[in-house]
C-alpha cells in the first residue's frame, strides 16, 4: 500500500468519526461495504401434531390468568428470531398463533391497533364476541376483528376449540401505532342479537341505509360451508392458485381487510400449478387433504391444520397429487397493504427442481 492511500483511508477514518458524533452516516461507504444480511423470513411449517398437542398442554396450565390473556401459542419464524422484532411473528409483517379456547373458560375482553382474523382448526362450541356480538366459531369459519374492535372468546361447551390467529401487528408496530387496552370487565355485555353485523349489510348484497357502513370493515363472520360451496361453483381457476377466492370486505368489494387479504384456494385432484414469486408474504393453513408447496426449491409436504408460510419474493408452486381428494388451503397475506403502496409485484419463474426439503 503507498502512503497516499494510507493517507487517504485515515482521512476518511477521520471523517467517518466525524460524521458519527453527528449521528450521520455516508451513504457512498453504505453502499460499499455491501455486505449487510438484513434478517429474513424462511420459509418454514408448523405440523398441526404438534402445535395441537402443545395447544392442549397450555389448556390444561394453571390459568394464566393476566391483562388480556390468551391460551395463544405464537408461530415464530426461525429466520427472524434474531431479528428482535417486538412482536414474534410468522413473516416480516404478520404474526401468527395456534389459541386454544378450553371448555368453560373466557379469554379476556380487550382491543388493540392491530387487526385480527381467526381461522378455526378444531371445534365447534366457542364464540368469539365483537363489539357487542357473539359469533359462533366453527371448523373452517373465518372471523374478521378489524382494529379497535373489543373482542373477548368463551366456550361454554365440553371441548376445546383450536384457531389459528393472524395479525397485522408488525405492520402496526413498524409504523409505532401498536396499542392495546384492557375492557373493564372480564366479558363485554351482549347488546346486538346473533348474525347482526352480517345482517347489516344483507349478507353482502344489501346494505343498511340508516347505519354509515360503507367502507368500514366490519367483525363479520364468514361460514365454511359457503366458501367451500363457492369455490365448488367455480371452473376456472389462476396456473398459479387453482380455484382461489379472497374472502371480501362487502362493504368496499375490495380485499378482507385494509391490512391482510385472507383467501381459500382449491388445488383439484392432481393440480400442478405453475410456479410465480410476489411482494407479499403469505401464511397458509390447510383445511383439506394433503399436498406439498416447492418454495425456493425445496418441497414442503402438508396435511390437514399445518400451518406454512412462504415470505415475500420466494418462488413456490402448489401441488395436489392425489388423484381423488382435493386439497383446500386458506391464506393470509399482507396484499393490501403493499398495493395500496403501489409495491405489489409478481413474476412468473419456471417450474422448479427439487433440491431438498422444508419441515
Ligand atoms: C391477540 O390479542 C389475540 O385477542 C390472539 O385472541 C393472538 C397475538 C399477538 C398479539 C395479540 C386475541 C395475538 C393477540
Amino acid at each position: 500500500m503507498t502512503t497516499e492511500n494510507q493517507a487517504a483511508i485515515e482521512q476518511e477514518k477521520e471523517y467517518m468519526e466525524r460524521l458519527a458524533k453527528q449521528d450521520s452516516y455516508p451513504l457512498w461507504a453504505f453502499h460499499r461495504d455491501g455486505d449487510r444480511h438484513p434478517p429474513k423470513a424462511a420459509p418454514w411449517v408448523w405440523r398441526w401434531k404438534e402445535m395441537r398437542e402443545l395447544a392442549y398442554e397450555a389448556g390444561r396450565l394453571e390459568r394464566i390468568k393476566g391483562q388480556g390473556y390468551r391460551r395463544a401459542l405464537l408461530m415464530q419464524n426461525p429466520g427472524l428470531k434474531a431479528a428482535g422484532m417486538a412482536t414474534p411473528s410468522s413473516t416480516k409483517t404478520m404474526s401468527s398463533a395456534i389459541q386454544i379456547v378450553w371448555p368453560g373458560e373466557i379469554a379476556e375482553a380487550h382491543r388493540h391497533t392491530a387487526a385480527a382474523i381467526r381461522w378455526v382448526i378444531e371445534g365447534s362450541g366457542a364464540f368469539t364476541v365483537q363489539d357487542g356480538e357473539q359469533f359462533r366459531m366453527e371448523p373452517g369459519d373465518l372471523n374478521l376483528t378489524p382494529s379497535f374492535v373489543w373482542h373477548d372468546h368463551k366456550n361454554p361447551s365440553d371441548e376445546p376449540v383450536i384457531w389459528l390467529d393472524c395479525l397485522d401487528a408488525p405492520m402496526v408496530g413498524f409504523f409505532d401505532a401498536m396499542f392495546q387496552e384492557p375492557f373493564p370487565e372480564d366479558v363485554q355485555p351482549i347488546t346486538k342479537p346473533d348474525g347482526y353485523s352480517n345482517a347489516s349489510i344483507g349478507n353482502g348484497l344489501m346494505r343498511s341505509v340508516s347505519s354509515e357502513v360503507t367502507g368500514r370493515a366490519l367483525p363479520l363472520n364468514y361460514k365454511w360451508v359457503d366458501a367451500y360451496a363457492a369455490l365448488q361453483a367455480m371452473n376456472e381457476g389462476s396456473r398459479y392458485d387453482g380455484i382461489i377466492m379472497e374472502y371480501t370486505n362487502p362493504t368496499t368489494g375490495g380485499h378482507t381487510m385494509p391490512t391482510l387479504a385472507c383467501k381459500l384456494q382449491q388445488l383439484r385432484p392432481g393440480f400442478h400449478s405453475d410456479a410465480h414469486k410476489h411482494t407479499s408474504s403469505v401464511v397458509y393453513n390447510v383445511a383439506k387433504g394433503s399436498g406439498s408447496t416447492i418454495i425456493d426449491g425445496k418441497k414442503l409436504d402438508w396435511g390437514f391444520g399445518d400451518t406454512f408460510v412462504v415470505p415475500s419474493m420466494n418462488a413456490h408452486e402448489h401441488i395436489n397429487d392425489s388423484m381423488s381428494e382435493d386439497a383446500v388451503l386458506f391464506s393470509m397475506s399482507d396484499l393490501p397493504l403493499l398495493e395500496s403502496m403501489l409495491l405489489y409485484q409478481e413474476h412468473h419463474v419456471d417450474r422448479q427442481e427439487v433440491t431438498g426439503t422444508i419441515g
